[in-house]
């Protein structure tokens, strides 16, 4: 297990932080792992939220291929032995969009103080998880496997077809397969905006410099 730290954010004064003398949130996130999931992987979620949000946080990172994640120490974090999984001064929480609510509301930032504008994250929330994600997940997968058979084939024009349905209205900047986006130029230039942004910057650059590819 490796630890990193990152600072307290430039707004935040030395004394203020001594006098809070609170633990320091720890993010569990890879430090290695499988080739094919580098830059893709569920902790980049949080980081990059937090990098936004310039909150303060130490990463432990976990090495998934040494099995890191299936300990008894670990699955009390996270039950399913996933990144990414927080532990902020005891509030333990996985899943990463149950972190990400927790965090924006917690700093008062991404997220609407009102509960109409709260609502519409947490809705678009659950439907990048759940209405969104699995299409793009079964996409990757097939694409992952060497079965190129027409059975497979006629599956993944399903799933394709599936993710038109809903890209068609949604941004989403956890897209891999860009041919996914080709009809949707607001889309697109959306996901563009948001990986030029300094923190998403930050984030891809610190995760690339320290997770290893297995
Ligand atoms: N629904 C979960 C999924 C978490 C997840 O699948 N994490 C992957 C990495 S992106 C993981 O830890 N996989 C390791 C494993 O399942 O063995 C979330 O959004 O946090």
């Amino acid at each position: 297990m490796v630890q990193g730290q990152r600072g307290k954010h430039s707004g935040d004064h030395p004394e203020r932080i001594a006098d809070h003398a609170a633990p320091m949130l720890k993010v569990y996130g890879f430090s290695r792992v499988n080739s094919v999931a580098r830059g893709n992987t569920r902790d980049l979620r949080v980081l990059w939220a937090l990098e936004e949000m310039q909150m303060p946080f130490e990463l432990i990172g976990m090495n998934h291929p040494a099995h890191e994640l299936s300990t008894d120490a670990y699955r009390k974090l996270s039950p399913f032995e996933q990144i990414p999984a927080i532990d902020d001064d005891g509030i333990v929480l996985s899943e990463s969009a149950a972190i990400l609510v927790y965090l924006a509301k917690k700093a008062r930032k991404l997220i609407p103080g009102d509960p109409a504008g709260e609502a519409q994250v947490v809705r678009w929330c659950f439907a990048a998880m759940n209405t969104i994600e699995f299409p793009l997940l079964a996409i990757m997968f097939l694409d992952w496997s060497s079965d190129h058979s027409a059975g497979a084939n006629a599956q993944r024009k399903r799933f394709v077809e599936w993710a038109h349905r809903h890209l068609a209205s949604l941004v989403l900047s956890g897209v891999n397969d860009d041919s996914l986006l080709k009809p949707y130029d607001r889309v697109r230039s959306y996901r563009e905006r948001c990986k030029s942004r300094p923190a998403w910057r930050r984030t891809i650059e610190a995760y690339c410099a320290r997770v290893e590819a297995a």
